[in-house]
């Protein structure tokens, strides 16, 4: 994950990559002409290896969120390109035409893929049905949703056609990768408080100490006995040699 620093007077830009992954047809480049410009093109035009777009979501949590998404061709014949960039992949969108259960029986072959290019269970995975407004449903809702589940994946339904939880499948792996950060911060946080406090500590140990032995010091010069030579120290005695 890459916590950008911020500019001064900048506020905190949070910033994730996150790949597209399923089937051919099953509507991941009307996902993010969706998301991006809230826009739906009926006409089916394949992508050609992999195609890229920045997203900013703003207010995850009240943070602003930066995806870099890295839309891939199902076309198996691109494979070889295309999974090169899973590398890095902090979040993975699975996705799926719910009106084609073949395109879902090949979400094991995608993940397979993934799992091979990072380290397994190291991205946020969500599991994407898409074209729900489309009549005929052809994968059962639960099906997906357990599979999903048992895999620790997140789940959700959408249409690319009509806009249908299409930003909340974006906004669902940011929030994730985001409390991620959140956690690890406030992790470090308390790390670094609990560090200065031990600091504060030692230096108020070690100033009490010296503060003692000059004390002591000031006494045995200031307070030598002219008879016995014994200096009044109160914790403990100094004999000195007398002086005639
Ligand atoms: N009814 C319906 N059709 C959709 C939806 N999303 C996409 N489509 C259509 O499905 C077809 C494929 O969409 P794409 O977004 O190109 O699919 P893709 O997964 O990017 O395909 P590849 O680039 O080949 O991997 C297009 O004709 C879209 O118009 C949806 O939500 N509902
Ligand atoms: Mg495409």
């Amino acid at each position: 994950m890459t916590d950008k620093r911020p500019l001064l007077g900048a506020e905190k830009q949070y910033h994730y990559k996150v790949v597209i992954v399923g089937d051919s047809f099953t509507g991941k480049s009307s996902l993010l002409s969706r998301l991006s410009d809230k826009e739906f093109e009926r006409a089916y035009a394949p992508t050609i290896g992999v195609d890229y777009k920045v997203h900013q979501l703003r207010n995850v949590q009240g943070k602003n969120v930066r995806l870099s998404l890295w839309d891939n061709a199902g076309d198996r014949k691109f494979n070889s390109i295309v999974t090169n960039y899973f590398r890095g992949a902090e979040g993975v969108l699975l996705v799926y035409d719910v009106t084609n259960p073949a395109s879902f029986a090949n979400l094991k072959t995608w993940l397979a893929e993934i799992d091979s290019k990072i380290v397994p269970g190291s991205a946020t995975v969500c599991v994407v049905g898409n074209k729900i407004d489309a009549p005929r449903r052809a994968v059962s809702r639960d099906d997906a949703r357990s599979w999903a589940f048992e895999r620790g994946f997140q789940y959700m339904e959408c249409s690319a056609l009509n806009g249908t939880n299409v930003e909340e499948c974006f906004v669902s792996v940011a929030t994730t990768l985001l409390n991620h950060a959140l956690e690890r911060e406030e992790a470090e946080e308390e790390e670094k408080l609990r560090r200065a406090a031990a600091q504060r500590k030692s230096t108020t140990f070690a100033a009490f100490f010296q503060r003692q032995r000059e004390h002591a010091g000031e006494e045995a010069v200031g307070a030598v006995d002219g008879s016995t030579g014994r200096c009044g120290l109160s914790s403990y005695f100094c004999f000195l040699p007398r002086w005639h």
